[in-house]
């Protein structure tokens, strides 16, 4: 089996990368945007190293629309994991344009590119969207099914909404294989701070290196979110592209929500130092929705995936890689 990972050099592409060849064996090829190097050094002291010696990494815009038919006539793959995007939801509200152009042209090129080739090659796609988009949710309504009506309450949200309908169109009007994921919180090393853990995680590494005071920063600490290890989401992305049904949606998370107050609290018992909490109103947000919770039960059907690695292990491993990096002054 080939697949072909676009947008390979964000948070999930490398582990993506790692399970496809190691776990399953496929032979891989992957992009990134030329500024962009794909991160192997999983250097945590606790991951395996990331052998991704064996990929072929091309440059790729995908709003080059000709560079994607291009690259894909040329790597003929079985499976196609389509990750790359605008996917900071803050970014989208500064710059609505250039995350519309990436996330809906992005990912209809893509789609164009596999249906000009011919039906007997063409791959089997996985378009990767984002529990974001089922947005302002009733609580009774929780936990989240495919089917819930969709109330995307930013640009970032609306534009995956958007992916996720031209995906289900594609699969039905072109008799394409197109699997569609709604992707929870995901989480792990090498995760940017700009997301919950790992923000905590690099705030104590640093307490603990002491480059930073005691106070761990933080926002709304009553909000609950469903966490997942960015290695169990991986499996199931490659679980849904080989046996996902075209044209249906899936929800990607543990099925289980933990309030922000007890990861904090995971963190800080994994921590020998004494720390003190704060409130930061610039990590407040203006709609925080109380619980997001989703519903695997169509996942787990499809598919007997099951979450391996438990919140306190991801937390540690994370935590463990903010303090490597504290120490050496990254
Ligand atoms: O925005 P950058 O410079 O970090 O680059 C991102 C890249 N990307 C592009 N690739 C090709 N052509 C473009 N025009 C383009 N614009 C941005 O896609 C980044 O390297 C990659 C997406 O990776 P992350 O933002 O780290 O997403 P992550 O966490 O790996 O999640 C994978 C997928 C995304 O579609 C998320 O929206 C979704 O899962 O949750």
């Amino acid at each position: 089996m080939k697949s072909l990972i676009i947008g390979a050099a964000g948070f999930v592409g490398a582990y993506l990368i790692r399970h496809l060849q190691q776990d399953l064996g496929h032979r891989t090829a992957a992009t990134k945007l030329p500024k962009e190097r794909i991160t192997t050094d999983c250097n945590t002291g606790c991951m395996q190293k990331t052998q991704i010696r064996e990929t072929e990494i091309y440059d790729l815009d995908i709003l080059d629309a000709d560079a994607v038919l291009n690259l894909l006539q040329r790597i003929r793959p079985d499976y196609v994991f389509h990750l790359a995007a605008q996917s900071s939801v803050a970014v989208a509200w500064s710059h609505p344009g250039v995350t519309v152009d990436v996330n809906i042209r992005g990912a209809v090129n893509v789609l164009e590119a596999v249906r000009a080739m011919e039906k007997e090659n063409r791959p089997r796609v996985l378009l990767v969207g984002s529990g974001e988009e089922y947005g302002l949710v009733r609580a009774e309504e929780i936990p989240i099914c495919e089917d819930n009506r969709l109330c995307p309450g930013n640009i970032y949200a609306a534009t995956k909404a958007c992916q996720t309908m031209f995906g289900s169109i594609y699969a039905k009007a072109y008799e394409m294989e197109v699997v569609m994921v709604r992707a929870f919180n995901h989480i792990g090393p090498n995760q940017e701070p700009l997301f919950v853990v790992a923000d905590f995680c690099r705030q104590v590494a640093w307490m603990e290196a002491g480059r930073q005071e005691a106070v761990l920063r933080v926002g709304n600490l009553d909000v609950r979110r469903d966490f997942t290890d960015v290695r169990d989401v991986v499996r199931a992305y490659a679980m849904l592209a080989a046996c996902g049904k075209s044209g249906e949606v899936y929800n990607v998370g543990s099925g289980r929500a933990v309030s922000i107050a007890d990861i904090v609290r995971m963190i800080l018992q994994k921590s020998g130092i004494s720390i003190t909490v704060e409130p930061d109103a610039s990590k407040l947000r203006p709609v925080d929705l109380p619980v997001i919770e989703a519903n695997i039960h169509k996942l787990q059907q499809a598919t007997g995936w099951q979450p391996q690695i438990g919140l306190e292990q991801t937390i540690e491993e994370t935590l463990h890689y903010w303090r490597n990096r504290a120490l050496a002054g990254m």
